[in-house]
C-alpha cells in the first residue's frame, strides 16, 4: 500500500510506464512523406517560436523574416531566443527538452551538430524512437481532404501505420461557407452556396465518404468565440447541426469542438497571428442538450471558459473536456486546469493532447505534461489518504489508464 510519503514516487513511476494516446496532433503517418515534419529546423520555426522571435526583434519587418529560407529562420531564432538570452518560455524550453532527450547538448552556439544528427534519422525508425521517448502508443492526426497534397495521397492509398489514427478536420470545408462550397464542387460534390436540402445532403455525403476513407475516429473543427447555437440563420451553425452532427451520430463517432480562436488578428504573422476570445458556454450546453445522441469532445482557448466547461460537463454526460489548448498549454495553466478538472469531474476527462506539429515535439509536450499532471494527481491521492482511504499502486495504475487510454473516443 502506498503512504502519503511515497505517493509522489509511485504516481510518477506509474505515469512513466503508462503509454498515452495523444488525441490531437497535426502529425501525419510517415507514409504521407513530406507532410510529417521533424528535425531542428522545423522545431525552431514552430509558429509559437516565430511569434516569440518578433518579441525579441521588434525592429524586424514581417516580410524580412518570412522571405528567408527555413534554415535561415531557424538560425535566427536560435541566435535570438537561445543564444542572446535564456530560453525561458515554454516553447523554448521544449526545444531544450527534446535535444536533451535525444542525447544532444542543448548549449551549442550553432545548429550544425543538430542538423548532422537529424540528417542521420529516417522516417519510420525516427517515429519509433520519438514514440518511445514520449511514452506514446497512438496519435490522432488532423486530416484535411481539401488540402490537395493530402487528398492525392489518400486517394492513391498507402499502407497505414496503425499508430496514426485519422480525424476529419472540417475547418477548410465549413468555416468560411460558401468558400468551401467551391472546393467541394471541384472534388465532385454537387453543392451550391445556399444551404438547400440538396446541398446539405451533398455535404453529408462528403463527410461520410471521407470519414470512411480516413477511417476517421472523430470529426474536428476549431470555432471562433462568436460561434452560437441556436442561431440557425448562420450557415456554419446550420452545417454543424444538419450535416456534421447527423453523420457523426450515424457513424457513432464524436465531434471535437475547439472553441475560442480569433483567426488572424495579425495576418502578417501567418500561423502565429491567431488570438483568443471568450466564448459563450451556453452554446455548448444547448448543443449537448439538443443532440443527446451525439458525443462531444470540447476544449476552449480561454482560461475562463475552461472552468465553465467543467461545469457544463457535469450537466451533460455527452461532453468530454480535453486538453489544455495552445495558449493554455503552459505549466502554470496546465496545473490549474488539471486540478480543477479532477476536483469537478473526477477521472472523466482527457487531461492533455500535444497539438504537436513537429514529430519531435511529442517528446517535450509529454515529458512536461506528465510531470505536472503527476504532481497534481499526487496531491489528490494525498488528500484521499488523509481522509483515511487506502490507495494502492493498482488503483493508481487503473486511474491513470482511464485518463490516458483514449477509451472515450472509441466508436459507439
Ligand atoms: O496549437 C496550434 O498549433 C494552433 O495553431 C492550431 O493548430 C490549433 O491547435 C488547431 O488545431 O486549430
Ligand atoms: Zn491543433
Amino acid at each position: 500500500m502506498t503512504t502519503a510519503k511515497s505517493i509522489r514516487k509511485t504516481v510518477s513511476a506509474v505515469l512513466a510506464r503508462t503509454t498515452v494516446v495523444d488525441i490531437h496532433t497535426h502529425l501525419f503517418d510517415s507514409a504521407l512523406g513530406p507532410l510529417l515534419l521533424w528535425g531542428i529546423d522545423e522545431l525552431l520555426t514552430y509558429h509559437y517560436l516565430v511569434a516569440e522571435c518578433f518579441r525579441a526583434r521588434p525592429d524586424m519587418e514581417y516580410p524580412a523574416f518570412f522571405t528567408m529560407s527555413k534554415s535561415r529562420q531557424a538560425d535566427l531564432i536560435w541566435s535570438e531566443l537561445f543564444c542572446k538570452r535564456s530560453p525561458i518560455s515554454e516553447a523554448c524550453r521544449g526545444v531544450l527538452t527534446v535535444l536533451q532527450a535525444l542525447g544532444l547538448d542543448p548549449n551549442e552556439a550553432s545548429l550544425a551538430a543538430y542538423r548532422r544528427y537529424f540528417a542521420g534519422q529516417t522516417g519510420r525508425g525516427y517515429v519509433d524512437k520519438v514514440f518511445k521517448l514520449a511514452g506514446i502508443s497512438r496519435v490522432y492526426m488532423t486530416n484535411d481532404p481539401l488540402n490537395p497534397e493530402e487528398r492525392t495521397a489518400w486517394e492513391k492509398g498507402f499502407k497505414r501505420d496503425p499508430r496514426f489514427l485519422g480525424v476529419l478536420r472540417l475547418d477548410s470545408a465549413l468555416m468560411a461557407w460558401p468558400k468551401g462550397a467551391e472546393t467541394l464542387k471541384g472534388i465532385g460534390y454537387d453543392v451550391d452556396s445556399s444551404l438547400s436540402g440538396q446541398t446539405l445532403a451533398e455535404v453529408r455525403r462528403y463527410l461520410d465518404d471521407w470519414c470512411r476513407r480516413l477511417d476517421a475516429r472523430y470529426m474536428a473543427i476549431s470555432l471562433p468565440p462568436s460561434f452560437r447555437y441556436p442561431a440557425a440563420t448562420h450557415s456554419l451553425t446550420n452545417l454543424m447541426i444538419k450535416a456534421v452532427f447527423p453523420v457523426a451520430r450515424e457513424r457513432g463517432i464524436p465531434v471535437a469542438m475547439m472553441i475560442g480562436v480569433k483567426k488572424l488578428v495579425n495576418p502578417a504573422l501567418g500561423d502565429a497571428g491567431d488570438s483568443v476570445g471568450k466564448a459563450d458556454i451556453a452554446t455548448l450546453e444547448q448543443i449537448a442538450g439538443d443532440f443527446p445522441d451525439n458525443r462531444f469532445l470540447a476544449t476552449y482557448l480561454s482560461r475562463e471558459n475552461m472552468h465553465e466547461l467543467c461545469v457544463a460537463a457535469r450537466k451533460f454526460k455527452n461532453i468530454t473536456p480535453f486538453g489544455c489548448w495552445w495558449f493554455l498549454n503552459n505549466p502554470s495553466l496546465i496545473r490549474e486546469i488539471t486540478a480543477m478538472r479532477l476536483e469537478l469531474l473526477g477521472l472523466s476527462f482527457i487531461p492533455q493532447h500535444s497539438d504537436a506539429r513537429v514529430l519531435d515535439q511529442l517528446i517535450y509536450k509529454w515529458i512536461h505534461s506528465r510531470a505536472i499532471i503527476g504532481d497534481v494527481l499526487a496531491d489528490k491521492y494525498e488528500d484521499l489518504i488523509r481522509a483515511g482511504r487506502r490507495v494502492t499502486e493498482a488503483d493508481i495504475t487503473r486511474d491513470i489508464r482511464m485518463l490516458f487510454d483514449g477509451a472515450r473516443l472509441q466508436p459507439n
